[in-house]
């Protein structure tokens, strides 16, 4: 749904965008709705299967995070060095592994607010416009990044190039890593975690963990902060299903791997004890069968 709401944004910019299809797809072009404030507009996108060998110039990743090894790899020799992979994901650690894959290519990540569904194959509905964020790792992937905020801004999306993408994912990883595995778990809407006594206390142990790994990774964190972010955007989105809910009712495999084992498999890296983020994985795993154990 991102990927199809960035797609109708660069459209009016003047950019050619070109949707890149699942391998069982034949079709050439696909038709998407994108219904704004009641007002729906709808565009036929040329679609690009994998393996037809055409340069890359911006790649734009929106997938889950567990399935960008199965997207990205057919395109892998269509990219050329130098080219730009944006990844907007929820979760970390799929940056690592494009860099381990093709360390020729520049990565720029981001995260994003925006509020935007799929109401059916080629329906997308913009429930609110909200902000995104970009950022590089090294100072050419900063520099690449606020050249595509700036091609960005002129759909006149809020969207930012900010020198410390790497906290603000890591703040953004710690709400996901309290809200998701808990209402995945507890079958519940964000909101109702608030009313929970045990569900609170776990969502402050899991802060706690994350700020420490946080810290061990030479970033400024504090537990404290991380709970009551995560509780001020679990009342914000009180309403919301959260996506590892909605990936757990709908049989998916859930991004537990991209959020709470990241940050287990970070702290243990220096040493650090997460038995909370440890725990919640284990239990979120068993609510399905394994992940994509190739990223
Ligand atoms: O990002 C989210 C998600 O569901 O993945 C939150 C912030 C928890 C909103 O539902």
């Amino acid at each position: 749904a991102i990927g199809g709401l960035w797609a109708f944004r660069l459209l009016s910019t003047g950019c050619n965008v070109t949707l890149i299809g699942r391998s069982s797809s034949l079709e050439s072009m696909q038709r998407l709705c994108l219904v704004e404030a009641g007002q729906k507009t709808c565009h036929d996108f040329p679609v690009r299967p994998p393996h037809t060998h055409q340069p890359l110039p911006i790649l734009l990743i929106t997938t889950k995070a567990g399935d960008t090894a199965t997207a990205l790899t057919p395109l892998l020799d269509d990219l050329h060095p130098g080219n730009i992979v944006v990844l907007l994901q929820n979760g970390m650690g799929v940056d690592e592994w494009v860099k381990q894959q093709r360390p020729d290519l520049f990565i720029v990540t981001g995260i994003t607010t925006d509020g935007v569904f799929r109401e059916d194959r080629q329906t997308l509905v913009l429930a609110g416009n909200g902000k995104t964020l970009l950022g590089g790792e090294t100072p050419e992937e900063q520099q690449l990044a606020q050249r595509v905020a700036g091609q960005w801004q002129a759909s006149g999306a809020d969207v930012e190039a900010v020198p410390d993408i790497r906290l603000r994912r890591w703040q953004k990883l710690a709400i996901n890593c309290a809200i998701n595995p808990l209402t995945a778990l507890l079958r519940c809407r964000n909101g109702e975690l608030e009313h929970h006594a045990d569900a609170l206390a776990t969502m402050r142990s899991l802060c706690a963990e994350v700020a420490a790994t946080m810290q061990a990774e030479g970033l400024p964190a504090n537990g404290d902060e991380l709970f009551e972010n995560a509780c001020r955007v679990a009342r914000q989105t009180a309403a919301n299903t959260s996506s590892m809910l909605a990936d757990v009712m709908a049989g998916r495999p859930t991004e537990i791997e991209f959020m709470n084992a990241h940050v287990a498999r970070v702290a243990l890296r220096h040493g650090i004890p997460a038995p909370t983020n440890q725990a919640i994985t284990q239990a979120v795993r068993a609510l399905h069968p394994a992940p994509d154990p190739a990223v």
